[in-house]
């Protein structure tokens, strides 16, 4: 049996063509993109976690504000921009943990061979595509929590000069 099943994987190499050169090529594509796909998600999950610490942040910190007389208007105007660029941030994780496993439901239709190579090419392609908006989305996203820790950090040290608070 043994022997059966390397005569037949033997004559199957012989027989290997450019064609199917291509695919294996194509196959190791995917594969590498999975990989890396599973390494944009790994950061993904990072960015979801810092994210509600920063937004948790952002609510206590406005929550202080709430019962205060507020003499610096751009105070109020950074925190509306906070919230405008969190609502962003979210919209764009979301569509991230929607691709989360879309492709590795194709994964064996993919490697069984039986697809052609425009659509093995069709599909890597738009793998690279979603990869690169994907990590666009995160490093924008590192940059803007960082303005708005920074933010954060100067509207917390200057909470006395802002107004008074009301004891109510
Ligand atoms: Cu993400």
């Amino acid at each position: 049996m043994k022997y059966l099943v390397l005569s037949l994987l033997a004559i199957s190499l012989v027989f290997t063509s450019c064609e199917d050169k291509e695919k294996t090529d194509l196959m190791a594509q995917y594969d590498t993109l999975l990989n890396q796909r599973d390494s944009i998600m790994t950061h993904h999950e990072n960015f979801v976690e810092m994210h509600e610490s920063l937004s948790a942040a952002h609510k206590k910190l406005s929550q202080q504000l709430e019962g205060m007389t507020i003499n610096d208007s751009t105070v109020l105007e950074k925190l509306a921009r906070h919230e405008a660029i969190f609502a962003e941030h979210e919209a764009n994780m979301k569509g991230h943990a929607s691709l989360k496993d879309s492709h590795k439901d194709l994964k064996s239709n993919f490697m069984d061979g039986t697809m052609s190579k425009d659509a093995m090419k069709a599909q890597i392609d738009e793998m690279k595509e979603q990869h690169g908006t994907m990590m666009n989305h995160h490093d924008k996203m590192m940059r803007e929590h960082e303005a708005i820790k920074e933010e954060h950090e100067e509207i917390m040290k200057n909470l006395n000069s802002y107004g008074t608070k009301d004891e109510s």
